[in-house]
């Protein structure tokens, strides 16, 4: 019988770590709401990004294509800036790590940005992520046009998890797999039916909680 439950615990465990291990991040809200920045002149960067444990082995970014404006299709390169291709392009991770070599100018997401901006010619907005050289770690930026060296930029995420040279080697195995984007967006609840769906959820919860199958 000890034997039995150990197993069962060990299911349990096994179960849930494969749960666990696979974690998606979701950004469906207006990354610029309550700022002045797309109408004042110039690049502005936007901070304020959640902080964020992520693996490229299991883990997505889902990115609401209509919030962000960008089209259905994940069109994805991971390379170094001079080696990106200069159209269809509209999620790039950024293998390039300093722009002039030299640590006392920090690499920051400006830079990734010019970077990228010099290389490709088609317009429009798009997501990066680049290594910040100050941070010591990779943080994933929504641009309100790739291809322009003053296009706003929001910093969406950071990720804690990927620091120093293990960090700089994990960017080469993103793939367009870590990227999702979704139109969530266009069917956001009203917050009055965000409440009584908040309540429902609840009970229900609640009511698998009472249930009295659970061994
Ligand atoms: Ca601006
Ligand atoms: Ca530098
Ligand atoms: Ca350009």
């Amino acid at each position: 019988m000890r034997l039995f439950i150990a197993t069962c615990i060990a299911l349990v465990y096994s179960a849930f770590g494969t749960t666990a291990s696979a974690s998606t991040f979701t950004f469906d809200t207006d990354p610029f709401a309550g700022t002045p920045v797309l109408t004042t002149p110039g690049r502005q960067v936007v901070g304020g990004e959640l902080f964020i444990a992520f693996n490229p082995a299991t883990d997505i970014f889902a990115l609401d294509a209509t919030v962000f404006g960008v089209g259905n299709s994940v069109l994805f390169a991971n390379d170094f800036a001079q080696n990106l291709p200069v159209s269809d392009l509209n999620v790039i991770v950024l293998e390039t790590f300093d722009d002039d070599n030299n640590p006392l100018t920090p690499f920051g997401a400006g830079n990734a940005a010019n970077l990228i901006a010099a290389q490709i010619t088609a317009p429009g907005p798009g997501f990066f992520i680049y290594f910040n050289q100050s941070l010591d770690l990779p943080r994933l930026v929504f641009s309100t046009d790739l291809n322009d060296n003053t296009a706003d930029l929001k910093i969406l995420a950071r990720m804690l998890n990927l620091t120093g040279a293990s960090g700089r080697d994990a960017l080469e195995t993103f793939t367009a797999s870590n990227f999702s984007f979704t139109t969530e967006g266009t069917s956001v609840p009203e917050p009055s039916t965000l409440l009584m769906l908040g309540t429902g959820a609840v009970g229900a919860w609640r009511r698998v909680r009472r249930r009295p199958n659970c061994v």
